[in-house]
């Protein structure tokens, strides 16, 4: 019985491993790409995440939300961790990133491998290894994270734009995945991270309050659970609160599962975003099948695979771009 287990996983984890090394190879990334540059890279920051976490449990939303948001702009380039300087802007001080944290543990992972390692792991390789032992260290799935990503020496504020905002219709996060190479399943599979971590009031408060911008307490979303919304308004009193966190998916904010699905099948969802996933055919069947809380292994393999694609977005490999010695300044 327990050999019969150990081989159907050990069949399941080939059949990524291939899966993700093809896609890998196909962006120029490889499993082995430090094996001689630097042969402890996975556990160096396997150990730090660790660290990291149990100081911090709290950062495992924010470290993959870091990965996320660093592919969606310019690729995954380690952009998102520049800081502006006095000519430029960063993608950091744009609206949507004024709420990411976790720099400071991503610069302490990368001074670490600097000491192991001098001049050798990109910062985005960084962020996408860290990204995965979140979710793994959060009890979800594992996958395999081919490396070699070269860091950009560009991060713009304005090109923010290209990250889904959480007033996004359907059809809008249709189109905005597309233009970065990913597909309707990956949207509602990858959607399913909100299952960690937490959000500020006003990024979902129109809901509660000014829908349709008539700002009174009638103008509420049709499409959010009315039990679900008198909670959230004794949360989040008015329009202006910037700084009340709520748990995306309550109770269980520090653990990865499938329960967000039961959550937005509910009407639950937190944001407009979310929601938005009930009203296609294909992304509804997806949450209601995830709701059921009878496929989590299913939800676990699918986002294992739509990470893997997403964190090969428009990478930066061979000579192109460097690798950073701070993840906040170019060289
Ligand atoms: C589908 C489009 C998406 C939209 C519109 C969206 C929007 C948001 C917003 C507005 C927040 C709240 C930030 C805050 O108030 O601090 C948030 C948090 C978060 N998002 Fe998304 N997101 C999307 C997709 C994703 C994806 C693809 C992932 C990763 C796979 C992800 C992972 C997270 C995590 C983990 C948090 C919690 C961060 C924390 O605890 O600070 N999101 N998202
Ligand atoms: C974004 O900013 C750059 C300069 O940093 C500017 O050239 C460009 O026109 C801006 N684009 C938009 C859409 O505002
Ligand atoms: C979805 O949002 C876009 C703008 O982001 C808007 O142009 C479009 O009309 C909306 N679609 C629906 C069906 O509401
Ligand atoms: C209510 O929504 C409208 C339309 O989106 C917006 O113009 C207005 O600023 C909002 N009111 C407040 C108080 O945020
Ligand atoms: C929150 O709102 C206040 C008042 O509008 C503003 O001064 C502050 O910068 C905002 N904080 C954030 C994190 O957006
Ligand atoms: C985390 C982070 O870098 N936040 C920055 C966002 O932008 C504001 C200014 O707009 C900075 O003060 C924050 O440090």
């Amino acid at each position: 019985m327990a050999s019969m287990a150990a081989m159907v996983t050990m069949g399941v984890a080939a059949l990524f491993l291939s899966a993700a090394a093809s896609s890998a190879m196909a962006a120029g990334l490889q499993m082995d790409f430090y094996s001689s540059t630097c042969p402890r890279v996975e556990e160096i920051v396997k150990d730090e995440m660790v660290e990291i976490l149990r100081a911090a449990p709290t950062l495992a939303g924010p470290l993959l939300r870091l990965h996320f948001h660093d592919c969606f702009v310019r690729g995954c380039d380690g952009s998102v961790l520049l800081d502006s300087t006095p000519a430029n802007t960063a993608e950091k001080d744009a609206t949507p990133n004024l709420t990411l944290r976790g720099f400071g543990s991503v610069q302490r992972v990368k001074d670490r491998l600097e000491q192991a390692c001098p001049g050798t792991v990109s910062c985005a390789d960084i962020l996408a290894l860290m990204a995965r032992d979140a979710v793994v260290l959060a009890r979800g799935p594992s996958w395999p994270v081919a490396l070699g990503r070269r860091d950009g020496r560009v991060s713009i504020a304005n090109e923010t734009n290209q990250l889904p905002p959480p007033t996004a219709n359907f059809t809008r996060l249709v189109q905005m995945f597309a233009a970065k190479g990913l597909g309707v399943k990956d949207l509602v599979v990858l959607s399913g991270g909100h299952t960690l971590g937490t959000a500020h009031c006003n990024l979902f408060s129109d809901r509660l309050y000014n829908f349709t911008g008539a700002n009174n307490l009638a103008d509420v979303d049709p499409a959010l659970d009315a039990t679900y919304l008198a909670r959230l308004r004794s949360r989040c009193q008015s329009l202006a609160d910037n700084t009340t966190l709520n748990e995306m998916d309550p109770g269980s904010f520090l653990s990865f599962d499938a329960s967000y699905y039961r959550l937005v099948a509910k009407r639950r969802g937190l944001f407009h975003s979310d929601a938005a996933l009930l009203s296609d055919p294909a992304t509804r069947a997806y949450v209601q099948r995830q709701a059921t809380g009878l496929f989590a292994d299913e939800f676990f393999r699918d986002f294992a695979d739509s990470m893997v694609k997403m964190s090969t977005v428009d990478v930066l490999t061979g000579a192109q771009g460097e690798i950073r010695k701070k993840c906040y300044l170019v060289n």
